[in-house]
């Protein structure tokens, strides 16, 4: 119970953090702020930003005004992800975190462009770390590296990639893991051990930590696969039964559910 009006109150504190980060809806490309504020602010678990704070006050961190930046940035990147993989080129869903997906109320251009903007403005977010706390340049330079490895094409990138092209055929266990650990660890990995640079954790610790993230975010999409076959769509916000309509091998069509719970 403690720990559930904690993880309450911290993703209310992170909520509040994303309002003050996005871009003032004004100026001829106002469009753009409104789709990247309804992706943004449709109220999603926020576990990555939660996941930079704690790592980064489990290793002394204390001024928060170093991983806020960077906290806002990887929420953005992964909505950026969730809009574009919701995109009709792509699994063409049409609900997501309990509501329309963006490309459905902003029409698929200004879905492709919000991603866009998402994804950069992640970036431009991340940055302002800099203006915060001049001190700790160098943490700064190495979280905003850490955070690009790994939405990238050695990262998530690289994962989907992987993913929409096995989509419809038999995947082997190995090529499974392989995408799991890009398309869904690797983020993970990122907010952890970001969160422990900012902190001025060692390079061995930093690197315990990719590992324990990687093992983290193993779990979640096992889980995530479990539950669209066992959840409902009021309850998940999303398609339930979306990886039978893509026809994707999960650890649910691989190991059968049993093993996969264990
Ligand atoms: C389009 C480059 C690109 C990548 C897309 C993240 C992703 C790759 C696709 C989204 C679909 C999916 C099942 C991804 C695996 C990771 C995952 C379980 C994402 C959902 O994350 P949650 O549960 O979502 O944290 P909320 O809505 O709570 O933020």
């Amino acid at each position: 119970m403690q720990l559930e009006q904690e993880l309450k109150e911290k993703t209310a504190d992170i909520e509040k953090l994303l309002e003050r980060m996005l871009p003032e809806e004004a100026g001829l490309q106002k469009t753009i702020f409104s789709a990247m504020r309804y992706s943004l602010m449709a109220g999603g678990k926020r576990i990555r930003p939660l996941l930079i704070a704690e790592t980064y006050r489990f290793f002394g961190g204390t001024d928060m005004a170093l991983a806020e930046p960077f906290m806002a940035a990887i929420e953005m990147i992964h909505t950026y992800s969730l809009v574009h993989d919701d995109l009709p080129a792509m699994d063409n869903d049409e609900y997501r975190r309990g509501r329309k997906t963006t490309h459905i109320v902003y029409g698929e251009d200004m879905g492709i462009l919000a991603g866009d903007a998402l994804l950069n403005y992640a970036f431009e977010t991340a940055c302002r770390a800099f203006e915060e706390e001049s001190e700790h340049a160098l943490r700064i330079g190495k979280a905003l590296k850490i955070l690009a490895d790994k939405a990238g094409i050695y990262g998530m990138i690289g994962g989907q990639v992987v993913d929409v092209q096995e989509s419809g055929k038999a995947v082997s266990g190995e090529v499974l893991d392989f995408i799991y650990r890009l398309k869904t660890s690797a983020l993970i990995e990122a907010s952890m051990m970001a969160g422990a640079v900012l902190a001025g954790a060692e390079e061995g610790q930093v690197s315990r930590m990719e590992q324990i993230a990687g093992k983290i975010g193993l779990a979640f999409q096992i889980q995530d696969d479990i539950l669209d076959v066992t959840s409902t769509t009021e309850l998940l916000g999303k398609p339930v039964h979306s990886d039978e309509k893509n026809e994707k091998t999960t650890y649910v069509t691989w190991k059968g559910i049993e093993k996969a719970h264990e």
